[in-house]
């Protein structure tokens, strides 16, 4: 595999060698603003050739390092002035004339990746046309609206990184940025006009005093496998920015998908008395989310449903065996707020205005953002989170996070946004200490990193599989609804254990109180049990049926693997998730985004080992499978053995492949051994391949088991015990 290197300057360009069959040049520009004086923006022609370039204004350096095959390229800027001096952006920008893969739109393939947890992320084509939302506050609570791409035309805009493509066989090109301290950064390909590649990063209008220097942040360019970029990507961020990667992914319950605003404090007695009843579920935390504050700002003062106070609320949760958690958006306030109308100062502003961070139709208020880099806000803010431990909560969503960061007048200027935004996130984890769970929701990608334990990595989940107007008022962004949350939890696979736990939101399975058909409750419980990542309940649990029950209890407790799509970059939904596991074993997801059933091959050509649908507890017969509307199927292919095996069970979506439901075949005594442990169903079917001529001994079955069903070369058995077991099948050979 050959390298992306820098070869030095020449003709005040950056030029790096590996991107291409030609080295690529790079231009170079600054934007500042002299103090109080008009933007400057500063293309640096005369970069010498030791990758330095001096003005009367500045200093840059451009530090290129090697990591492996990928280049790392980061700089050191020094204000040579004796003014102060706002710097705005920093830009690197490759033309097509130097880098062939960008001169024709139409044969790109580009991933596009949102810049927050609720921002779509997908692969699409490179001649793509930008879709902007109708409604201002949807842009406002998906986008980073203050960048100088956002509105463009001309090119589409990825947040944090993004991978180019030529051909479908060719190898990708990423670019992405591993830190996130200061800077805020964007890829943008400019795909009308003379097409070009811009990595640029944002800084806000950050104050740097005389003489004052500053590093970073550093830009990833490799070339590879698209999936093989991305997990390079993340890890290489992940030790850049110190990640924390708790050792599982927790499991919950969550008041919001069932009760939203109208959640009481009785609402979560009930749920945690009846999740006591179900010690099987493995759940851990009961987290209230919003609805328990008068005012969005006004965490402590309750409303009339939680007027008994919060603590009697976490004792109810703590006495049943459970963590509790609290959902607050710490980063701005709605304007009917006491905090709004008691300290409008600790309130971003631009000339003298509050800055809009959107309208949140649940709320019918207008939201503005703090300012993270006030004093008395950070004392606020550990404040706030000191009294919610003292309440008793071991964990905490926070969310709407985004507000922390937009652009505006701060209290410390030379302060840039994503460092108050991370002086913010760094108040509340000294508050809560490292032990207690926070979970990122509405935050900034990369910004986030190294503070949060778990993120929110897709748009909210809903009881409905999408909207056409909300779609269409929204256009561009993550509203609310299943079918988007599903592929932006495919998409972030890579984020999963690199970067912290994902959250792909919560798992429905009600039957009561929602438009999901029985298909696409299928899709949700096989795509986001296949991601590995946290799984919370969200429905009012007494009322969910004992089938409904036990399909979550299928997905639960998660698995330690990570499946991910097989084509991230060739289609904008993906059609498949895979989970590879030992021995060849794999689960399959298959999706069919369409309104109406379709026909799909499977994935590898019969005959070489066998197919079994999870959700339907059979071997896959045919070499093709329907999938109905919205609907998925998870299949767990075993390849052919020589002694007996497991080749399925309906225990667990992912233990056969993870290893949790294991199997061995014992010489000595005929038998096949099979363990089981951290499932949550008790009861289950297991289907065991025999060779020719071999039979399960009937006669010798183990209590809890029962012969289902036997048929020469295969045998199937239904097991009645609570994990872990492990138990040995008595084996007749021919
Ligand atoms: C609580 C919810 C839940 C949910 C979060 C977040 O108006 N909006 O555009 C909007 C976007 C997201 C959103 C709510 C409203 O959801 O993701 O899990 O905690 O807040 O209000």
């Amino acid at each position: 595999m050959s390298s992306v290197t820098s070869l030095g300057v020449q003709q005040g360009c950056l030029r790096v060698q590996g991107l291409g069959r030609e080295p690529v040049a790079w231009r170079v520009i600054v934007e500042t603003r002299a103090d109080g004086g008009a933007q400057r923006c500063e293309p640096l022609r005369n970069l010498e050739s030791d990758g330095c370039f001096r003005s009367e204004l500045l200093e840059l350096q451009l530090l290129p390092r090697q990591d492996g095959p990928a280049l790392e390229l980061g700089w050191r800027l020094t204000n040579r002035s004796a003014q102060p001096l706002a710097l705005v952006g920093v830009t690197l920008e490759a033309s097509a004339e130097a880098w062939p893969l960008l001169r024709d739109p139409s044969r790109l393939r580009l991933f596009q990746h949102g810049y927050q947890s609720w921002t779509p992320s997908a692969s699409l084509r490179g001649d793509g046309s930008p879709s902007y939302p109708l409604l201002s506050s949807f842009a406002l609570m998906n986008h980073f609206v203050d960048s100088p791409f956002w509105g463009r035309k001309d090119g589409l805009i990825s947040s944090l990184l993004t991978l180019l493509q030529g051909e479908p066989d060719e190898r990708a090109v990423l670019l992405g940025f591993t830190t996130q301290r200061v800077g805020l950064g964007e890829l943008f390909y400019r795909n009308k006009g003379q097409p070009a590649l811009l990595a640029r990063l944002d800084y806000g209008g950050k104050l740097l005093g005389p003489g004052e220097r500053l590093e970073g942040e550093w830009l990833r360019l490799e070339r590879g496998t698209s999936d093989g970029l991305l997990q390079a990507w993340a890890a290489a961020t992940a030790s850049a920015m110190g990640a924390r990667v708790p050792p599982s992914s927790p499991v919950g319950w969550c008041s919001w998908y069932e009760y939203y605003t109208r959640v009481k404090a009785e609402d979560l007695q009930s749920n945690t008395d009846f999740l006591a009843e179900h010690p099987e579920l493995g759940v851990a935390f009961v987290q209230l989310d919003d609805g328990y504050q008068p005012h969005v700002g006004d965490w402590l003062a309750l409303n009339d449903k939680f007027a008994g106070g919060l603590d009697g609320l976490t004792r109810h949760i703590r006495d049943r065996g459970f963590k509790a958690g609290i959902w607050t958006a710490p980063f701005f306030a709605s304007a009917g707020s006491s905090l709004y109308a008691e300290h409008r100062e600790w309130f971003l502003h631009d000339g003298g205005r509050p800055v809009a961070t959107g309208f949140n139709p649940e709320w019918r208020a207008r939201t503005f953002g703090l300012d993270l880099s006030h004093p008395e806000v950070l004392s606020w803010l550990r404040e706030l989170f000191l009294g919610l431990v003292e309440r008793g909560f071991d964990y905490h969503k926070i969310d709407f996070l985004f507000a922390g960061l937009r652009h505006g007048q701060r209290y410390d200027p030379s302060l840039s946004p994503v460092e108050a935004y991370r002086l913010g996130l760094a108040t509340i984890r000294d508050a809560i200490g490292p032990d207690r769970f926070l979970l990122g929701c509405g935050a900034p990608i990369g910004a986030s990193v190294g503070a949060v334990d778990g993120m929110r990595v897709s748009q909210d989940v809903k009881e409905q599989w999408d909207s056409r107007l909300v779609a269409w008022l929204g256009k561009g962004c993550g509203y609310p609804a299943a079918r988007g949350a599903l592929r932006t939890n495919m998409t972030r696979w890579f984020m999963h254990r690199a970067l912290w736990v994902n959250d792909p939101d919560c798992l429905l399975v009600r039957e009561h109180n929602t438009s999901l058909t029985a298909a696409e409750t299928q899709t949700l419980l096989s795509v986001l049990g296949a991601t590995g990542g946290m799984l919370f309940l969200s429905d009012d649990m007494p009322r969910v049926s004992a089938e409904r029950l036990d399909l979550a209890a299928a997905v639960l407790p998660p698995s330690v693997l990570v499946g991910r799509p097989s084509c991230t970059m060739s289609e904008s939904y993906p059609q498949d998730m895979v989970v590879l596991g030992e021995r060849g074993q794999r689960l399959v997801v298959l999706v069919n985004w369409l309104d109406h059933p379709v026909q799909r091959s499977l994935p590898m050509e019969a005959g070489e080992g066998t197919w079994f649908d999870f959700w339907a507890g059979a071997l896959v017969q045919a070499d093709a499978v329907e999938i109905p509307p919205h609907g998925a199927l998870a299949l767990r292919y075993a390849p052919r053995a020589q002694e007996p095996c497991v080749i399925g069970d309906t225990f667990n979506l992912m233990a056969g492949v993870d290893g949790r439901l294991r199997c061995s075949f014992d010489q000595a005594t005929d038998s096949l051994v099979v363990s089981c442990r951290d499932v949550a169903r008790s009861a289950g079917d297991l289907l065991v391949s025999l060779p020719e001529g071999w039979r399960l001994d009937s006669g010798a079955l183990p209590d809890g088991v029962a012969l289902r069903d036997q048929r020469p070369g295969a045998a199937s058995v239904e097991i009645r015990r609570p994990a872990p077991w492990s138990l040995a099948l008595r084996v007749c050979r021919p």
